[in-house]
């Protein structure tokens, strides 16, 4: 098999990433180690920057989201028993979020590559392996139905997230990696009842981090911080709406409306960055090459923008002949990531509940939150950030 960008990982770096070649008329394969259905299966992103909706519009599959995505223009900040709006709108001159969850916006471009014909091959299990990415001529195999397969290609994207077979396929001599590991994860859980409110609650509170956040007008996602020892087992729906209601002022719990969970998982706390994120012909974009903890909603966003900037490299590549993109790719990328791991680390360590830091910790956190909701330049510099930087 022959085509121009083999593409591993059908998540929605990787599903972006082929249509968005598709539409400029590139070939690409897709690689994915699960099922369509696990890769639906798996609740993440709940908040899109305004890019990530240009994205979707540019790929033709904007319909549905602009339909039932539900835009926000504030957050709400919870400490100190006390409720603060950020007014995201009239802080960044108009700018906006919108509300759609990553699976729906997988499920559309899962669709719409479908309805194309392009070739997704599932179920690849961990049998994908890299070969001569550092020459012309870059190949992929993979195992199907016990056969062997080779893809011969220009150029490897590797879209598989952080547990994948591309950034382990780097050379380690090259690759450096920057790391930290948060003391805490956050317990998430899906449940068919309104939202508390209509804008997001984020909560800073003597017994840790919480989030109020949805999905639509009649489904809800909350989260609550847990020590990264605690199971998912151990946690009874019971149990998680006590805690989320402890965490909580009283006219919010007030609104609160609970009922059986239809998922429920723990996931821990990173930040994360590869560099360089090209290693000849093999390119990392998204989960791939950075992690960011969830609290500034940056992950899927992310991913959006360096899938932006490398089909446009592949794209003067094949129309102009130019490497500047392609030479330029990693640069760009990881200035707009570096800021975006600043935010993220910085709103994580500002509202969560850290081990070692005790009353002394909480106190301070709960002065930077007055300084924050009582400054506009403070408030500015959280919306803009929050919205999304500039390209
Ligand atoms: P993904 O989604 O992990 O997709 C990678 C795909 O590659 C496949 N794969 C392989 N395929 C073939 N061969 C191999 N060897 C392979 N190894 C892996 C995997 O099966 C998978 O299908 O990475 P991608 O596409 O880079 O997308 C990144 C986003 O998923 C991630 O950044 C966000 O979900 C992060 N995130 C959030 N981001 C936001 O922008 N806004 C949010 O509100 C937000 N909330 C969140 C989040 C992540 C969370 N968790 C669970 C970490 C909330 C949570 C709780
Ligand atoms: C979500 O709805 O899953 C969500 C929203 C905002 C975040 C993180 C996750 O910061």
């Amino acid at each position: 098999m022959r085509t121009q960008v083999a593409i591993i990982g059908a998540g929605p770096a990787g599903l972006l990433l082929g249509q968005l070649l598709h539409k400029a008329g590139i070939d690409n394969i897709i690689l994915e180690r699960q099922s369509a259905a696990h890769v639906l299966g798996r609740i993440r992103a709940g908040v899109l920057e305004q890019v990530a909706v240009n994205l979707l519009d540019e790929c033709g599959v904007g319909a549905r989201m602009h339909r039932e995505g539900l835009v926000h223009q504030g957050i709400e900040l919870l400490f100190a028993g006390q409720r603060h709006r950020i007014d995201l709108h009239g802080l960044t001159g108009g700018k906006s979020v919108t509300v759609y969850g990553q699976t729906e916006v997988t499920h559309d471009l899962m669709d719409a590559r479908q309805a194309e014909g392009l070739v997704t091959v599932y179920e690849t299990g961990d049998t994908v392996s890299l070969h001569d990415f550092d020459g012309a001529r870059p190949k992929v195999r993979y195992v199907r139905d016990g056969r062997t397969h080779e893809i011969e290609c220009d150029f490897i994207a590797g879209c598989d997230g952080f547990h994948g077979v591309c950034r382990a396929s780097a050379p380690a001599a090259v690759l450096k990696t920057y790391e930290k590991v948060y003391p805490f994860g956050w317990l998430g859980l899906l449940a068919d009842v309104p939202p508390l409110s209509h804008e997001l609650i984020y909560a800073n509170t003597g017994r840790g981090f919480a989030l109020c956040s949805m999905r639509s007008p009649s489904r809800s996602r909350y989260y609550v911080q847990v020590p990264l020892q605690d199971k998912v087992e151990d946690w009874s729906d019971e149990a998680f709406w006590n805690e989320l209601r402890a965490r909580l002022d009283p006219a919010a719990c007030e609104r609160l409306v609970t009922g059986p969970s239809i998922e429920k998982s723990i996931a821990p706390l990173r930040s994360f960055v590869a560099e360089p994120m090209r290693f000849g012909r093999l390119f990392l974009a998204g989960d791939a090459a950075h992690i960011v903890p969830p609290t500034g909603a940056k992950g899927l966003n992310l991913a959006a923008t360096d899938v932006k900037y490398l089909s446009n490299a592949f794209i003067e590549y094949y129309r102009e002949r130019s490497d500047r993109g392609i030479d330029h790719y990693s640069e760009v990328c990881l200035r707009r990531i570096w800021k975006a791991e600043r935010f993220s680390w910085w709103f994580t360590s500002l509202m969560h509940k850290f081990p070692d830091t005790g009353e002394f910790g909480q106190k301070v956190q709960e002065a930077e939150l007055d300084y924050l909701v009582n400054s506009r330049a403070a408030s500015t510099s959280l919306a803009e950030n929050y919205v999304g930087l500039p390209l």
